[in-house]
């Protein structure tokens, strides 16, 4: 496995690439180009400087997060054949620079949904909560709150020119159930296929935050089935997953070490996200906020998850998830430097015991 940091690049992050090198046990960087509108292709000249940019630093940068999916794309427009012809291109920039995953998602309008971002822990740090019952009817009513939180962040999948005009993009999932949703990623999947064996560039879907439905948008990406069926339909390593610990565990159902056991031993892993998540209340027990890496203070076995991966022969990319902000420090919810920094040297130990039994 090879262990890596997201890092947001050096106009959008706070911390900076000398940071990151200092963590024990990382050596890459996942990246992206926070500034190219969705849909449009990402010009080599820019991946370029900003794989120049983390070399120098003596990282690699061989994992991009996430490259967004056109929203025309998602629920089957007519437009859809232009943005996957972008996408294609997009696809061989990055290859041509020596990216080998890109990391992407498949939910329609919003990336991931959370109640609060800044939800203070018993000891005084902060982290990322999600209570179903704070969630409001009106996505613009939390929208706004996430802006009153982040200030100047962008976070990613909540881009504000994007969702101006959520109106419109609710307008355009009208008519699209789970079924038309399915078609529609199959759709894109097949057309891009050719380009990733082509310039061997593996796609890893990241599962829906939270795994079901929400604001009455189809989810399809939520289980085992859900992920056997995107195998099985598109039947190749370069049709693959982001293992997303937290996400595929916010629905209390999903057994996260059977599934990553099944799938790593298929090969169809290429990244993963380690994070602990903590159930609120045994009561409604799909509540839960963004726990420390550590096994004691969540509701995963972190050990067990490790394991799943290492005995099954994972060899792809991995990085802590989000972390709690600790120590003082501000900035982009859930990634700052010193809690996913923990999570880094606590993945690393647990891999290490693991690997030495
Ligand atoms: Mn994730």
């Amino acid at each position: 496995m090879e262990m890596t940091f997201r890092w947001y690049g050096p106009k959008n992050d706070d911390i900076t690439l000398e940071e990151i090198r200092q963590i024990p046990g990382v050596s890459g960087i996942v990246g992206c180009l926070m500034d190219i509108p969705v849909g449009e292709p990402w010009p080599r000249d820019q991946i370029k400087n900003l794989k120049d940019t983390v070399e120098k630093e003596g990282l690699t940068l061989k994992v991009i997060e996430s490259v967004n999916v056109h929203d025309d794309i998602k629920a089957g427009l007519p437009s859809r054949d232009k943005y996957i012809e972008n996408y294609k291109q997009t696809i061989k920039n990055l290859a041509l620079n020596g990216i080998k995953v890109i990391c992407y998602n498949f939910m329609p309008v919003f990336d991931w949904v959370k109640s609060d971002l800044n939800y203070k822990l018993a000891d005084g740090s902060h982290t990322l909560i999600f209570k179903s019952k704070d969630i409001p009817n009106d996505p613009n009513k939390l929208l706004n709150q996430y802006s009153s939180q982040t200030g100047d962040y962008v976070l990613p999948g909540w881009e504000p020119a994007r969702l101006a005009h959520i109106k419109h993009l609710f307008e355009i999932y009208r008519d699209v159930d789970e079924q038309k949703l399915r078609s529609n990623l199959i759709y894109f999947l097949k057309a891009i296929m050719p380009t990733c064996e082509k310039y061997d560039v593996k796609m890893a879907i990241h599962p829906d935050d939270p795994p079901y439905s929400m604001f009455g948008l189809p989810r399809i990406i939520k289980n085992k089935s859900d992920l056997d069926w995107l195998c099985r339909t598109v039947d190749t390593p370069y049709n693959g997953i982001t293992l997303c610990t937290g996400s595929i565990s916010e629905d209390p159902s999903n057994d996260v070490y059977s599934i990553i056991e099944e799938f790593t031993r298929r090969g169809r892993i290429h990244f993963a996200h380690v994070r602990n998540i903590k159930f609120i209340s045994p009561k409604n027990n799909s509540d839960f906020y963004e726990s420390a890496h550590e096994s004691k203070y969540g509701s995963l076995d972190m050990y067990r998850i490790v394991s799943a991966l290492h005995d099954n022969g994972f060899n792809g990319f991995i990085r802590p998830d989000h972390g709690r902000m600790i120590w003082g420090e501000t900035g982009r919810a859930g990634y700052g430097l010193y809690d996913r920094a923990l999570g880094v040297a606590y993945i690393n130990g647990l891999w290490e015991a693991i690997d030495k039994r």
